[in-house]
């Protein structure tokens, strides 16, 4: 074979060999809008904020994400990083406008790569429409070397506010009221038309398994499987969390045959068959080491479990997730501590600011008895 495979990448645990790594660069906190308003917590010292970052929360997070690629580059992964747009500037189409854009750290939530193919989601957030600009200039490339990859983008969704419930719109709903009505499944996002991000989806070679929650619908779930029609797609979702967007600190594969769930957002009993008939085994996680989340996060403290498989005997763990570490490293895996946390607030862990590009391995069935 001479021909060049830049793009290959089937699952969350096979050998990392090329990786994006997103910048914090510019990074704006969105001005009010339908989606947006409904995940940010109510206790949350972002609300009524927003604009650009300050410089120097900025280049910590930059500092921190560029030694986290100068440590991947050491360990002969292949690091790429996005060329940031000007995230802080109005944008509209013709059914709406925005104040700024979001940024181009979380990489995993726009990024989708199975097998051969790097698939840019819908988004669901206004603010979140253009950001695959930022990785339109890795993506070419890869298009340009590699013959046989498949660049692909899901079909731009129109995000009027028939995409939104209206009930999630108050100011105060509380908790005891979202979680009642995340176990209904009742979620912010309608199914008014496709909607789904990258990081909603975990790959295990010919399944995917997708959380339906505030980022994606169940027409965006539907989409992915007329879209990848070679796969078997899953549809799960995870009572407990009141504010359900994205399945990376949830529900963590760590190799073949295990996966991590956060001990607050069980799997329910009825949608374990999958894992059950093939003898994976569904674990609890450990703990958080923090209460809390860094200032001005969106994301809640079961970031512990946002870690990045490197192979199935290593990964890369928050250096201050002592439980979370210990927990793997008492698991056979080697653990390798990366200092991150003060670029939670860009946009999340170790695992939303990756995507991959290739891993070793072939496309396989983990899961053969359906
Ligand atoms: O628990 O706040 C964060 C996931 C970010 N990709 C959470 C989910």
């Amino acid at each position: 074979m001479n021909e060049k495979i830049v793009v290959n990448s089937w699952n969350e645990w096979d050998p990392l060999k090329h990786v994006i790594v997103g910048k914090a660069d510019g990074c704006c906190i969105p001005a009010p809008e339908p989606a947006v308003d409904a995940k940010v917590p109510e206790d949350s010292d972002m609300k009524g904020m927003h604009g650009p970052r300050l410089k120097d929360t900025v280049d910590k997070a930059n500092d921190l994400l560029n030694n986290f690629a100068s440590l991947l580059e050491k360990r002969g992964i292949k690091v790429d990083r996005p060329v940031p747009i000007n995230h802080n500037q109005k944008i509209s189409t013709p059914d709406w406008a925005a104040e700024s854009m979001f940024g181009c750290m979380p990489a995993r939530d726009i990024i989708l790569t199975v097998g051969n193919e790097m698939l840019e989601a819908t988004m669901s957030y206004r603010c979140r429409w253009f950001e695959y600009l930022n990785y339109r200039p890795l993506l070419q490339n890869y298009f340009n070397k590699d013959k046989n990859m498949k660049h692909e983008t899901a079909p731009k969704p129109r995000l009027t506010d028939l995409d939104y419930r209206k009930d999630y719109l108050s100011e105060k709903i509380g908790e005891k009221k979202r979680l009642e009505w995340t176990e209904k499944k009742y979620f912010v996002t309608t199914e008014e038309e496709p909607l789904f991000d990258a990081a909603d989806i975990l790959r295990f070679g010919k399944d995917l398994v997708v959380q339906h929650g505030f980022t994606t619908n169940l027409k965006g779930i539907d989409w992915l499987k007329r879209h990848f029609s070679n796969h078997r797609v899953h549809t799960v979702n995870f009572p407990g969390d009141p504010y359900p967007i994205h399945i990376d600190a949830t529900f963590t594969p760590i190799r073949e045959g295990l996966i991590i769930n956060n001990p607050q957002r069980r799997l329910p009993k009825s949608q374990r068959k999958l894992f059950e008939n093939n003898d994976w085994q569904i674990i609890d996680s450990a703990q958080p080491a923090h209460n809390s989340p860094p200032p001005l996060c969106y994301s809640s403290v079961w970031l512990s479990m946002n870690i990045l498989v490197l192979d199935p005997k290593t990964v890369c763990v928050e250096k201050s997730e002592i439980y979370q570490s210990d927990q793997l490293d008492k698991l056979g895996m080697e653990v390798i501590p990366v200092e991150l946390r003060d670029a939670y607030a860009f946009g999340g862990g170790l695992h939303c600011c990756t995507a991959d590009v290739y891993r070793e391995g072939e496309l396989k069935d983990y899961f053969p008895n359906q």
